[in-house]
């Protein structure tokens, strides 16, 4: 099976063209019906619906961005009623409420498509054996790959993340063929197998889907060897719509942008003007055909190039380079979202807690390690242990309970976190990416 929807997959460039500009006038004309949000940012840009002709009008439109999730949060942005929504998802939002997005019947089974298209891409088909090992839950990862292989009509297990010895057994025991997981916990499940005498490689693995953090050429080296597998470099975010924006095909020359559905533009983080194919810039968003959240000119702050040209798999679609940074202080730690503000947002709800932190991140062996040192205000710190320790339970139960994420957290005596006259250095992340 080399595609599974090859009318779509490989149409002329001139032909997705039209079918892209149809689509952009429709759904600028609906949302500016439909949200009022997007009528007032129209409206306020001087933009009608109207002025909106071919794929190449877009640049008019103004761009919308993870602020303007915040400021419409919970539902403010979606463009259908709550009774035609038949599922909403979150991410982390940059403070305490998380950035939430909205299915309608009809995304939810363009999202299968897209996440099927995703693992034809990686050579699986119906005969294949699926390990979902993302997390099932308001994370897109699990969910949203779940329905990519039931629609391809592979075998899906089910696992979600973590109880790694259990992944171990059931990938030999049912016959695996192919998992879905972070590439980090890929090179956990190698490292869990190599102390069980486990043998990999002897399995029937055939081909892994690795997303939803950035990873290095080194990584992909250690999983591909570890694993004896093909690793397949899979992009999404719950914004757009989940996993199953861009993958990666066995050609291996960048991620395919299924761009009939998902409009990507590259512009220049500061001036917001569009980069040229092969320079780096921000990626951006436009939904061509979602109907609970279309959002446009969405700002995904990730840093990547853009190649129009053709692939040797036979695709057309245009392939967007592996994430190589963030315009914005997001880290991505074990798999999860964290922007430090977050972890202001926490520390200044608890007394005794400084606002001046840093944060350390490391890799210890396979996994992400994340330290917050925190400043102790002068009348608390104290030399009784159980008052000290009793505060650091509180904001590691804090920091857990709205991160998602565990932290070792570190108290330290007043002014002992270095100054900075100019932005803070709030984190050190000493993980190598290259
Ligand atoms: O991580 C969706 C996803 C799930 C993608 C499973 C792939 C696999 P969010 O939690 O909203 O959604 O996080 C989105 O994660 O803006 C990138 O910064 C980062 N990211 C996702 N995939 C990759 C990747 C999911 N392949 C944010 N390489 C995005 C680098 C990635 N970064």
């Amino acid at each position: 099976m080399k595609f599974l929807q090859p009318l779509q997959e490989t149409m002329s460039r001139e032909q997705l063209r039209d079918v892209q500009g149809e689509r952009l006038r429709a759904v600028v004309a609906r949302v500016y019906r439909d949200v009022p949000f997007y009528k007032r940012k129209l409206d306020e840009a001087g933009v009608h619906p109207s002025d909106i002709r071919t794929i190449d009008d877009i640049v008019k439109l103004p761009f919308t961005t993870k602020e303007d999730f915040r400021d419409n949060y919970p539902f403010g942005l979606y463009a259908k009623p709550l009774s035609e929504i038949v599922r909403s998802h979150a991410s982390s939002g940059t403070t305490g409420k998380p950035t939430v997005v909205g299915y309608t019947k009809a995304d939810i089974n363009l999202w299968a498509d897209c996440c099927a298209r995703t693992l034809v891409c990686g050579g699986a088909d119906r005969t294949s054996v699926v390990q979902v090992a993302y997390g099932y839950g308001l994370f897109t990862g699990g969910l949203g790959m779940h329905y990519g292989v039931e629609r391809l009509g592979a075998m899906a297990i089910p696992m979600s993340g973590g109880n790694s010895k259990r992944q171990l057994m059931i990938m030999r025991d049912f016959g695996t063929t192919h998992i879905c997981c972070t590439p980090s916990y890929a090179l956990l499940l190698a490292e869990v197998a190599e102390e069980e005498g486990f043998d990999l490689r002897s399995l029937g693995l055939k081909a892994g889907y690795f997303g939803a953090e950035p990873w290095s050429t080194s990584m992909r080296k250690a999983i591909e060897e570890r694993l004896g597998i093909t690793a397949i470099d899979i992009y999404g975010l719950s914004e757009v719509i989940g996993p199953g924006v861009s993958s990666e095909c066995l050609a291996h020359r960048g991620l395919h942008v299924f761009e009939d559905h998902f409009f990507p533009e590259i512009i220049d983080p500061v001036s917001g003007k569009p980069c040229p194919d092969g320079e780096k810039g921000e990626l951006v968003f436009t939904h061509l055909t979602k109907e609970g959240l279309p959002l446009l000119r969405y700002r995904t702050r990730d840093i990547t190039e853009i190649d129009h040209g053709p692939c040797d798999c036979g695709r057309t679609f245009a392939r967007m380079q592996r994430v190589s940074g963030r315009t914005d202080d997001m880290l991505i730690i074990r798999g999860v979202n964290v922007f430090p503000s977050q972890i202001e947002h926490v520390l200044l709800e608890i007394e005794g807690a400084e606002p001046h932190y840093q944060i350390i991140v490391d890799r210890r062996g396979t996994l992400d390690d994340l330290e917050i040192q925190v400043e102790v205000s002068p009348t608390m710190f104290s030399d009784e242990v159980k008052k000290m320790e009793g505060l650091r339970k509180r904001i590691a139960h804090d920091i857990h309970s709205t991160l998602n994420v565990t932290a070792k957290i570190t108290l330290v005596e007043s002014k002992s976190i270095p100054r900075s006259e100019g932005k803070a250095k709030r984190v050190i992340d000493k993980r190598d990416m290259n």
